[in-house]
């Protein structure tokens, strides 16, 4: 894929994102969501690529945008075909609630690269370059813990894992407490914490928990630009979510097995690009300055290179042709 499409992403982040944050806070996650999805559909209309939605909104039926199998981008014969993976408000509690780590996220890759995972439950684990290799999600939270700790070069007591907080996951805090490691609980977003895990400045180990499938395979796609490592399972926690998986074409078999992150993004001709909507660890949100004009921050990554590149603008809302009548 051509390289400067990386940074044509995140024009439409930055949409979804500018958009969404005048809902911050208001208490209206379908509102902030159906905003943010209106903006990441324009924005893409100018975007030279043949791009099929593969983890989107739901199927077209119950999303009357961004759909799993909706065309979009320019869609020209000289344009290249792609998979898209969008979650143009990751975290509606979050912004609803004004709480941090709200983004705006597209994962994009060679056509057959991101992994059609049913929108239920995925099991995950995460982990940032120096620890790839060593994960095991066949093994004890316990087991992965003492082994990244070891390529990390860390004593366990000085590990920070990274889980979202709910009671299904209490395995894991017992099993860091355990180990004397730390424990970071996030209420919503597992996209951000698990991209987390590949900074270190953020001081974030790793990630282990069940979050959502389609955030699996964004994460992914991001991880692996950044040298990190994932693993996932998919993990229907109702009978309702079995039956989704079946509908997909997931078996049960297929559901019992581990999925590398070469089987949730494939490849290294991917990119990735995020922009904040509220402030978060890694990320700032969007900001009013005045005089209808704000600033965004976002990252991109390209996989081919492994360059993340960290992008702030200045947005004037006024001579924004495409956003105009969304602000
Ligand atoms: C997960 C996670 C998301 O919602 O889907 C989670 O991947 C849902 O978990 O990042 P619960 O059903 O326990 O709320 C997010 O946190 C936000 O979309
Ligand atoms: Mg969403
Ligand atoms: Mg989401």
């Amino acid at each position: 894929m051509d390289r400067n499409l990386a940074l044509e992403l995140v024009r439409v982040t930055e949409a979804a994102a500018l958009v969404s944050s005048k809902f911050m806070g208001r208490g209206d996650k379908n509102g902030a969501d159906g905003a943010a999805v209106e903006a990441m559909r324009r924005a893409f209309e100018s975007i030279k690529i043949k791009g099929e939605v593969v983890i989107g909104e739901g199927e077209l039926d119950e999303a009357p945008m961004l759909y799993i199998g909706e065309k979009v981008g320019l869609q020209t014969d000289d344009c290249k075909e792609v998979d898209i993976a969008v979650d143009p408000l990751e975290g509606t509690t979050l912004i609803a609630k004004g709480l941090p780590n709200a983004i705006s996220v597209i994962a994009m890759g060679a056509k057959g690269s991101l992994l059609n995972a049913p929108d239920t439950y995925m099991k995950k684990i995460i982990v940032g370059p120096k620890a790839k290799g060593v994960i095991d999600l066949n093994k004890s939270a316990e087991e992965n813990i003492i082994s990244v700790a070891k390529a990390l070069g860390k004593k366990t007591s000085e590990m920070t894992i990274i889980t979202q907080d709910r009671e299904r996951h209490d395995y894991i805090v017992k099993a860091a407490r355990s180990l004397g490691a730390r424990i970071k609980v996030f209420s919503d977003g597992d996209v951000a914490a698990g991209i987390a895990t590949c900074f270190e400045e953020t001081g974030i180990d790793m990630l282990m928990g069940i979050g959502g499938g389609p955030e699996g395979v964004i994460t992914a796609a991001a991880v692996k630009c950044m040298g990190g490592d994932m693993q996932g399972q998919i993990y229907p926690l109702s009978e309702q979510e079995t039956k989704r998986c079946h509908e997909m074409g997931f078996s049960d078999e297929d559901i019992e097995k581990i999925l590398f992150i070469d089987d949730l993004a494939k490849g290294d001709d991917l990119f990735f690009a995020a922009t904040g909507i509220t402030q978060g660890d890694l990320l700032k949100g969007v900001v009013s300055i005045g005089n209808n004009k704000a600033t965004t921050q976002s990252v991109v990554m390209r996989g081919k290179t492994g360059t993340i590149r960290f992008v702030d603008a200045i947005h004037n809302l006024d001579k924004n042709d495409i956003l105009v009548d969304l602000m």
